[in-house]
């Protein structure tokens, strides 16, 4: 466990990852110090609840937790920490990530977990770089360069629609 990080990044377990690390890849990019864990708050509840604690008492910044299924792990952790938790709602064989949305978005009043899409690590990880921004000049800068580039990118697409015409367009895509 490193020392002072800003962002946890907790998932159910390693069958996650895949979809998790999209969220450490955008905090790489904005430069946000982050670690990540594994826990299960059914599996391994003595070890969760301990992490828990130990992310309130090194006041860490931002948590997202993601997990499939009876998704609880994002929920448990909001109910312990007192920063923003994050919850990513992982794709589940059986039932589409339904199951794992539901689980983390209906909280009850009071425990509130900013829930983003079903396998929508990167929005979680743009989310807490934003939550960041609000602290801190560098990474509001560079979450500012983010937003201008996807806005040109836009932007260009279109002007090569306009000029090409689509079906042109379509042949380059292949
Ligand atoms: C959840 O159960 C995890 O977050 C994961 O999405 C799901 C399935 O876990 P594995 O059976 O793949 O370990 O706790």
């Amino acid at each position: 466990m490193k020392e002072n990080v800003d962002v946890s990044i907790i998932m159910g377990s390693d069958s996650d990852l895949p979809i998790m690390k999209e969220a450490a890849k955008f905090l790489d990019e904005m430069g946000i110090t982050y670690e990540m864990t594994i826990l299960s708050v059914h599996r391994c509840p003595d070890a969760a609840f301990d992490y828990a604690k130990n992310l309130k008492e090194r006041k860490v910044k931002v948590i997202i937790a993601g997990a499939g299924g009876a998704a609880h792990l994002p929920g448990v952790f909001a109910a312990q920490v007192p920063c923003p938790v994050i919850g990513v709602p992982i794709m589940s064989k059986t039932l589409n990530g339904v199951d794992s949305l539901y689980s983390i978005v209906q909280m009850p009043s009071g425990i509130p977990v900013a829930t983003v899409a079903i396998n929508g690590a990167k929005n979680a990880g743009i989310l807490a770089a934003t939550i960041i921004s609000t602290q801190d000049d560098e990474v509001y800068k560079k979450i500012c360069d983010f937003k201008a580039s996807m806005n040109s990118a836009v932007l260009e697409k279109n002007e090569k629609l306009q000029k090409i015409g689509y079906k042109e367009y379509l042949d380059q895509m292949k």
